[in-house]
């Protein structure tokens, strides 16, 4: 049976009261015993806690910033049969600033010197010896300069592996290449000789987004399937029922009538609402749809949950105001995760069609563009103008097949053509 248990801090020595550093999971992520959870910082140490389980996290009691002492709640984890509560065993503390450097013979391109003196707790010092990165190296942007985990996957995403990663992972290779496959380095070139530039660092939330696209791109193995949908006849009832609907303030687009469609296909679909766990397809009984915004600071992708639950105007009214959120840097975590399928819509801007990266760990993201007035025909004679909407859906080659994926873009387009077909 499974069962919740509170993970706590374990014995930390003569510490207490230690600020939480960094937070390596969020709610719904899978971990595997020994997986980091969570690093806090002493004076004198940094040092991660580690799951002493595997499980799902199923809550958060920490944030970045808070206090803590042995026995304080970090996280709750649902699990096989366990007892109520547990207690981590701390990793190994690495030094919180300069350790001795131990080695200073280079090993696979890493200047093991300046890798020892770089201040970075222990997870993030495993990730990149993962990634072949070599952290002397790198400029922190956490605290104090200290590097975290999105220091080093942006460091390995822009091709800054100097080091063969570690065997096994199938990760970042010298020269930015994949999988051991070795590309030119990228290229270094003094663009003031051509004429004036400015240099504009990039936002914390486009680092970390860089990094999970990379990610994303490189791991997964893309295709896009282009269909349209004929919403001829759904857009005069959209206009009516925001008619209908205005003094409630709710405005209705195209895209919450997209969310009750995806859900339909996705539940006729259903290894299109999964996940792929080693040799396994987690299929997801929960129907959270995840919606990429466009804010003055990046991409983020709020995640409007029960969908299948949930009504139009009351879908239209929570993405406008986690939109807003989204726009306002306020986001909370719960609110961009647990996400089983993603529409990114371009449809208020333009373009016909183009081809969405993957929001992992999901297998598919329905891509849409602006709808225009095409001449359709059925008999190759008469011609009648019909409101169409291009969709461009990704899919994980792994997980969906060609087939499938041209079967959900037709099940999609058709209930977008006429709604009633969600009742059948
Ligand atoms: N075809 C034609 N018109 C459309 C449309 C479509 N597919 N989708 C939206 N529109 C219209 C809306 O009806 C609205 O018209 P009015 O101003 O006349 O009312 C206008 O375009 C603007 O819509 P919107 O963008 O405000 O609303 P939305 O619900 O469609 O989208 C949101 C909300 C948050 C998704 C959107 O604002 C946004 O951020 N889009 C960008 C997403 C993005 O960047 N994706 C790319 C990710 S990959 O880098």
């Amino acid at each position: 049976m499974s069962n919740a248990i509170d993970i706590k801090v374990p014995d930390i020595g003569d510490f207490s009261d230690v600020p939480v550093i960094e937070i390596f999971v969020k709610v719904g992520d899978t971990v595997k015993a020994e997986d980091p959870l969570a690093s806090l910082e002493s004076d004198k140490a940094t040092m991660d806690v580690p799951a002493p389980l595997s499980g799902v996290v199923t809550a958060i009691a920490i944030k970045i910033g808070d206090k803590v002492s042995e026995g304080s709640v970090i996280l709750s984890l649902a699990t096989g049969d366990a007892p109520a509560a547990t207690v981590a065993t701390p990793a190994p503390a690495a030094p919180a600033a300069a350790e001795p450097a131990q080695a200073a013979a280079s090993s696979g391109g890493i200047d093991e010197a300046a890798f020892a003196l770089a201040y970075a707790g222990p997870a993030v010092r495993k990730l990149a010896r993962e990634l072949g990165v070599d952290l002397g190296k790198l400029k922190g942007t956490g605290d104090h300069g200290r590097i975290v985990r999105a220091d080093v996957e942006a460091f390995a995403t822009s091709g800054g592996a100097t080091a063969a990663p570690a065997a096994g992972k199938a990760t970042a290779a010298p020269g930015g290449g994949v999988g051991g496959i070795d590309l030119l380095p990228w290229p270094k070139v003094d663009f003031a000789k051509f004429g004036p530039t400015e240099r504009k660092e990039l936002s914390r939330i486009k680092k970390i987004s860089a990094a999970n696209l990379h990610r994303n791109w490189v791991v997964i193995p893309h295709v896009t399937t282009h269909d349209e949908a004929d919403i001829t006849e759904l857009e005069p009832f959209r206009v009516q029922m925001n008619r209908e609907l205005e003094k409630s303030g709710v405005k209705i687009s195209m895209l919450p009538f997209m969310m009750k469609a995806a859900v339909a296909a996705l539940k006729k679909f259903p290894e299109f609402n999964a996940s792929l766990d080693g040799d396994a397809l987690v299929l997801k009984n929960y129907w959270h749809i995840g919606f990429a915004a466009d804010t003055p600071n990046g991409l983020m992708v709020p995640v409007i949950r029960d969908v299948d639950q949930k009504t139009v105007p009351e879908i239209a009214k929570e993405m406008g105001e986690l939109a807003k959120l989204a726009r306002e840097g306020k986001l909370k975590p719960d609110q961009m995760s647990g996400g089983t399928f993603t529409i990114s819509s371009l449809g208020g801007i333009g373009g016909i069609y183009f081809t969405p990266i993957i929001n992992a760990p999901e297998v598919a993201i329905m891509g849409v563009c602006k709808s225009y007035w095409k001449q359709h025909s059925t008999d190759g004679k008469t011609y009648a103008s019909r409101l169409t909407l291009p969709l461009s859906l990704s899919w994980d080659h792994r997980v969906i097949d060609g087939a499938a994926a041209a079967r959900f873009n037709v099940y999609f387009a058709n209930v977008l053509a006429d709604l009633r077909r969600v009742l059948f």
